[in-house]
C-alpha cells in the first residue's frame, strides 16, 4: 500500500470505535505511527480509560497544519469552516445521510421510517451533509429497539472502515453529492422525544414506536411525571417470538 495521506489526525469521541480503529490498524498492516488521536476535552472518562489527549477543535485547529487529513470517528464537536475548507477532513457517520442527518439517527428512524445506515464522508461546514465517500444501509426490524438497530449500524460502520480506510489512505476513493438535502435532528429534537405527556391521544403502535425508539440499555429517555411532578423513566422489552430473547 502507497499511502497519499501519511501523517492523520483522529478525533473520536467513542472508545468501542476507537479499540476497533486500532484492531483494523494491526489487522491491515496499517502503521499505528501515521495517527495522533484525540477525544473532547470534555470526554474525562475517555481520557482515562485510554490515555488519550483532549483537543478543543474550534480552538486549536492551527495546530492541525502539518495533518494530512482529519477523521471525525464520532466526533462531537463540529469542525470550524476554516479547517473543512483547507484540509481534507472526513466523518464516519451513524446514520444514512441524508436522511437523519444529525443525532441518534436510529431514534428517528424507528419513528420516521426513513432508512438507516452508516456513511463515510468528507466534512462541510454542515452537519453530516458533505460528499459521500460510502454508504450501507442496514435493516430496521418491527421488534428493533434503539440499541438493537444502533449495534447494527456499528458493524456497518466498521465494515466500511474495513473496506475504505485504506482506500481513503491511499488516495484512491471517489465522491457523490447526496440526492437530497434530507433533514437533521438536534439534541433538542431528542429531549422533546423523551418527555412523555401522559394525556396524549396516540394508537398503540405508536406507543410502542416511542417507546422503543427510546430504549437503548441502561439510557434513562423516556419519562413521564408522576402526581408529585418526579420523572417516571420508562422503557419496553421487545421479545419477537422465536427469538432468543423470547425464551
Ligand atoms: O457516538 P454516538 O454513537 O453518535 C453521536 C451522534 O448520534 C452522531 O450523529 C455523531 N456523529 C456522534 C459524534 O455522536 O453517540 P453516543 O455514544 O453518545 O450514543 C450512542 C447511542 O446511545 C445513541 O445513538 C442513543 C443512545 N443514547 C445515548 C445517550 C447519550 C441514549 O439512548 N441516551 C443518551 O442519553
Amino acid at each position: 500500500m502507497g499511502f497519499k495521506y501519511q501523517q492523520v489526525f483522529v478525533l473520536t469521541d467513542n472508545p468501542y470505535l476507537y479499540r476497533q480503529f486500532l484492531n483494523l490498524l494491526e489487522r491491515k498492516g496499517i502503521p499505528r505511527s501515521m495517527f495522533t488521536f484525540a477525544c473532547s476535552k470534555a470526554n474525562k472518562s475517555f481520557q482515562e480509560t485510554d490515555n488519550i489527549e483532549g483537543f478543543n477543535i474550534k480552538k486549536d485547529y492551527a495546530s492541525l497544519a502539518n495533518y494530512d487529513l482529519v477523521f471525525s470517528l464520532h466526533c462531537k464537536q463540529l469542525f470550524p469552516k476554516e479547517l473543512v475548507s483547507a484540509k481534507l477532513c472526513i466523518n464516519i457517520h451513524p446514520g444514512l445521510n441524508p436522511h437523519n442527518r444529525g443525532w441518534f439517527p436510529q431514534v428517528f428512524s424507528i419513528l420516521n421510517g426513513k432508512p438507516l445506515g452508516a456513511t463515510l464522508h468528507l466534512i462541510d461546514e454542515e452537519v453530516d451533509h458533505g460528499a459521500i465517500i460510502a454508504q450501507k444501509q442496514v435493516s430496521l426490524y418491527e421488534h428493533d429497539t434503539s440499541l438493537t438497530a444502533y449495534n447494527r449500524v456499528l458493524e456497518a460502520e466498521l465494515a466500511l472502515l474495513d473496506e475504505f480506510l485504506p482506500k481513503i489512505l491511499e488516495g484512491t476513493f471517489e465522491t457523490h453529492l447526496p440526492a437530497e438535502e434530507g433533514n437533521l435532528n438536534l439534541l433538542a429534537d431528542f429531549n422533546k422525544l423523551c418527555e412523555i405527556n401522559l394525556e396524549e391521544q396516540v394508537t398503540f403502535g405508536q406507543a410502542i414506536n416511542r417507546l422503543r425508539a427510546l430504549t437503548h440499555g441502561h439510557y434513562k429517555n423516556a419519562y413521564f411525571r408522576d402526581s408529585k411532578g418526579n420523572k417516571v423513566f420508562v422503557s419496553i422489552d421487545m421479545a419477537p417470538e422465536n427469538s432468543p430473547e423470547a425464551n
